[in-house]
């Protein structure tokens, strides 16, 4: 699928490295450093109530880590995919009297161009699991193949267009922990009972019947009256959702990549049944570092598509907000915490962004003269304080205040084209 135009980043002068980076599954800072290019995994988005301000900052932290890759010269290669058929889109689709593609492709088109306006770097793939619907059901055969995988009876499954009736496949997660090295809660530590209410509230089906274990996820949903269904060498039906992202993930980046992401809504059950199927697929840890995003509240509770409280980046660009002033407002709180959207953020990040303009900003550089007597700070030094913040996990409110305390304390910065780039290449903000 077409991703979005890519925005330019300036080289910044100067020396950097590869970012250390929280891990959930060690639940410690790992240096992501690949051994070639960074190769980078994100959940993309189930297309419809998108764009959300959650949603943009999972994107947006995934964003810091790539500019944080580019600037210590790694070259990066980023796939993201979009769920654009699983039971909630096509709920929503039905709800609303849409057809689940118009709802797809019109919620793909909103998600690019706010993407854009935000200066995301697009994926290198950007892929929807219907254009690698063979590429699952193969993989789904091999696991039956295998033995780690089995059909458990599906009464109100409905004929193919051979005519024939399939059953829903299921990931048999017993097996696939004797076979592998993977383990159920490998990446998210969890309890049993923990998984299971998770599992119940995200999608899984604890309570179908016939399952060996009842957390084992859904491979392959047998076609159904009214549903969309691909036939297939597993039968007529459609993927399941963990094993969309494995597949693609392996399709495009191989396995072993260096960092998967999502938000933190994902550690469980998809992050780690994504992991069982990769490995179970290829025999090998799907990643070497998994990155987790906290989630973004607004009026009390996780801004959800399911609870409907939620602020769009449309919406607020619709207010003629400033792209840069949404960037910086999710900015200005760590990618790993939990927090609560307020238009007070919003507030404060559209006077930073004039602060900062005025500082620091290009019309800014060109009429400033050195007056004498005035301190002279070195932009190099900022800049280096500025690659230590974010080369630490992604401190981007470090990064924040570094650059508040420039302008509170700095009389005259000796080159400030230097600073001005790097705020542009690391924060993605064009001053
Ligand atoms: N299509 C699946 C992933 S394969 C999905 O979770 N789609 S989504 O549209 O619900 O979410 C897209 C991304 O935004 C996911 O990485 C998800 O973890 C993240 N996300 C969703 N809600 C929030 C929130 N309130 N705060 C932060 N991130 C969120
Ligand atoms: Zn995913």
């Amino acid at each position: 699928m077409r991703a979005w135009e890519r925005p330019e980043i300036v080289s910044v002068p100067g020396e950097s490295g590869a970012p250390w980076l929280h891990d959930t599954k060690t639940n410690s800072l790992v240096l992501a450093q690949p051994n070639d290019a960074a190769r980078l995994y994100v959940c993309g988005i189930t297309p419809y109530d998108a764009t959300h301000l959650g949603h943009a900052n999972t994107y947006l932290a995934f964003d810091t880590l790539q500019r944080v890759w580019l600037d210590a010269g790694l070259s990066v290669h980023y796939a993201q995919n979009i769920t654009d058929v699983d039971d909630p889109l096509l709920e929503r689709a039905t709800a609303t009297g849409v057809d689940w593609r118009d709802l797809a492709e019109s919620q793909i088109e909103l998600f690019r161009n706010d993407m854009v306006a935000l200066n995301i770097l697009p994926p290198s793939d950007f892929i929807a699991v219907t254009e690698v619907i063979d590429e699952v059901a193969r993989a789904v055969a091999k696991l039956q193949g295998a033995g780690l995988a089995y059909t458990v009876p599906t009464d109100d499954a409905v004929a193919g267009a051979n005519g024939q009736v399939a059953a829903d496949v299921y990931f048999d997660i017993a097996a696939a922990e004797a076979s592998t090295d993977w383990t159920l809660g490998d990446e998210s530590n969890l309890d049993r009972a923990t998984m299971l209410q998770l599992f119940a509230e995200r999608g899984g089906d604890p309570d179908r019947l016939g399952k060996r274990d009842v957390l084992d996820p859904l491979l392959w949903r047998a076609a159904r009256a009214g549903e969309p269904a691909w036939e297939s060498p597993v039968g007529a039906g459609r993927p399941g959702w963990h094993i969309e992202c494995s597949v693609i993930a392996l399709m495009e980046l191989g396995t072993d990549f260096t960092v998967q992401g999502g938000g933190s809504d994902l550690i469980f059950p998809h992050h780690d049944m994504s992991a069982g199927h990769a490995e179970a697929l290829s025999a090998h840890p799907l990643a070497g570092v998994y990155s987790h995003t906290g989630m973004v509240a607004y009026q009390g509770e996780k801004m959800s598509k399911s609870l409907g409280n939620l602020v769009l980046v449309s919406g607020l660009l619709a207010q003629s907000v400033d792209p840069r002033a949404i960037r910086l407002a999710l900015l200005a709180r760590h990618y790993r915490t939990d927090w609560e959207w307020t238009t007070a953020l919003l507030e404060e990040a559209v006077e930073r962004l004039a602060r900062w303009s005025t500082a620091f900003g290009t019309t800014a550089l060109a009429t400033r003269t050195v007056l004498a007597g005035h301190t002279t700070v070195s932009a190099a030094s900022l800049v280096q304080d500025l690659r230590t913040a974010l080369r630490h996990d992604l401190d981007t409110p470090e990064a924040i205040s570094i650059l508040d305390a420039a302008v509170e304390t700095v009389s005259v910065i000796d080159e400030p084209e230097l600073l001005n780039r790097a705020i542009s290449a690391l924060l993605g903000v064009a001053l």
